[in-house]
């Protein structure tokens, strides 16, 4: 009895507040990631006052652009997918941690609020070059 309470307590609550998986919300043409915007110009774009868009391809073995600098406070919201096999998008001391799987295109935002270096690691094994796939996010004080 109380597992139905339950479950339809869970079910009311994303219904009524239109609750979406975080990641895994758009499809793309694996075979056309190039060709397709915005990942035919991967990279950063502001969106408004320490507001960013991060448009980052994970392929073997690295990420491109494979460095990005933004000032401390930004919020980025990263965008990522790959057009080969399953990757891993894990950036260092944040909660962003994502799986990169051909055709879907995975995103999440974070709020950099301490400048330094934070790495970008591929933490899903996607080959014999997987432990030279990273990548910096540069946060300037
Ligand atoms: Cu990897």
């Amino acid at each position: 009895m109380a597992l139905v309470v339950f479950l339809i307590a869970i079910g009311a609550a994303a219904l009524s507040e239109n609750m979406i998986p975080p990641s895994h919300i758009q499809t793309i043409d694996p075979t056309k990631v190039a060709q397709t915007p915005p990942f035919d110009r991967p990279g950063l774009r502001q969106t408004g006052q320490r507001q960013y868009e991060a448009y980052l391809l994970a392929h073997i073995f690295a990420f491109t652009p494979p460095h990005i600098t933004i000032p401390v406070g930004s919020k980025v919201t990263f965008y990522t997918t790959s057009p080969d096999v399953v990757h891993g998008f894990f950036i260092t001391n944040t909660a962003v941690n994502m799986m990169v799987v051909p055709g879907w295109v995975s995103s999440a935002t974070h709020v950099f609020r301490r400048a330094g270096t934070y790495l970008l690691l591929c933490n899903g094994y996607c080959g014999s070059g997987h432990h030279y796939m990273y990548g910096t996010i540069e946060v300037k004080g």
